[in-house]
């Protein structure tokens, strides 16, 4: 959408002042907050991922873009609330025991935030116990596990067999950059996305279905 050009070049610029503006310009204009999100701030961030994977950007572009993202994902959430985007339930994330990455985690969460999931981010080096706890309290639709070392990918598999008990409450989703869809089939996972864009797909078509 025309009108959305200015807001991604801002968000694949890492502005977040000027993201802001523009999505506060784009609402003033009649835009929906869903198309804001998903045509506007989800689409430039793609390209961003996009660009990583080939090289052509690195880690502090991608985590100012994440940043410029969150500060254009703060003026429209508070429009979401009901709103057209509905509430698709709750997702709680976390990336595995030993493993301290997050920026892909953080950047999945914000896109299953953008689709309407609430989100229970439980952080890094995050324990199976954690998971647990976390599913008794929350009474996620979803769980998303994250890691990003292949030495962590045990750990992955021990997450998924300690939610063995919930599994006909949950659907288990996994990622990073190590992990495959065999790997996911492998360990039980329900599902498996490479980046945050089809992870919020996948979230939706999981708990349509
Ligand atoms: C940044 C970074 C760090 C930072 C992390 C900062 C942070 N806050 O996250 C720091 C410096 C702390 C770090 C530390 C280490 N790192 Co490091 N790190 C990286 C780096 C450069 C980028 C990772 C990243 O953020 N990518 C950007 C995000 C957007 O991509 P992503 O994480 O893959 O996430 C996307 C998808 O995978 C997916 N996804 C992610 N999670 C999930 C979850 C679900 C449910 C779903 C569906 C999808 C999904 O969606 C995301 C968004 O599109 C990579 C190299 C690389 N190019 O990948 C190495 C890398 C991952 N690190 C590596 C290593 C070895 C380490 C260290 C052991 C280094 C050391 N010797 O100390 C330590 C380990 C610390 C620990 N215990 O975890 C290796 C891993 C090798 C391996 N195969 O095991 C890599 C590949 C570098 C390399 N080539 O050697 N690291």
């Amino acid at each position: 959408m025309a009108a959305l050009e200015a807001l991604k070049e801002a968000l694949m610029a890492g502005n977040a002042n000027k993201v802001r503006e523009e999505v506060q310009k784009a609402l003033e204009a009649g835009i929906e907050p869903g198309t804001i999100i998903n045509d506007g701030l989800i689409a430039a961030m793609s390209v961003i991922g996009v660009k990583f994977k080939n090289n052509e950007v690195y880690v502090p572009e991608v985590l100012v873009a994440a940043r410029a993202m969150h500060a254009g994902m703060d003026v429209v959430k508070p429009l979401l609330a009901g709103g057209e985007l509905g509430n698709k339930g709750t997702f709680v994330i976390g990336t595995v025991k030993t493993d301290l990455h997050d920026i892909g985690k953080n950047l999945v969460a914000m896109m299953m935030e953008g689709v309407g999931f609430k989100v229970v981010d439980l952080g890094i080096d995050v324990p199976v116990e954690k998971f647990v706890q976390a599913v008794e309290e929350h009474k996620p639709q979803i769980v998303g596990i994250s890691a990003l070392l292949t030495s962590t990918m045990m750990q992955m598999k021990k997450t998924v067999d300690g939610l063995a008990a919930y599994r006909d409450q949950i659907k288990i989703m996994v990622g990073g950059a190590p992990v495959t869809q065999k790997f996911a089939d492998e360990i039980g996972a329900d599902g498996y996305a490479p980046d945050a864009a089809s992870a919020a797909e996948l979230a939706v078509k999981l708990v349509s279905s």
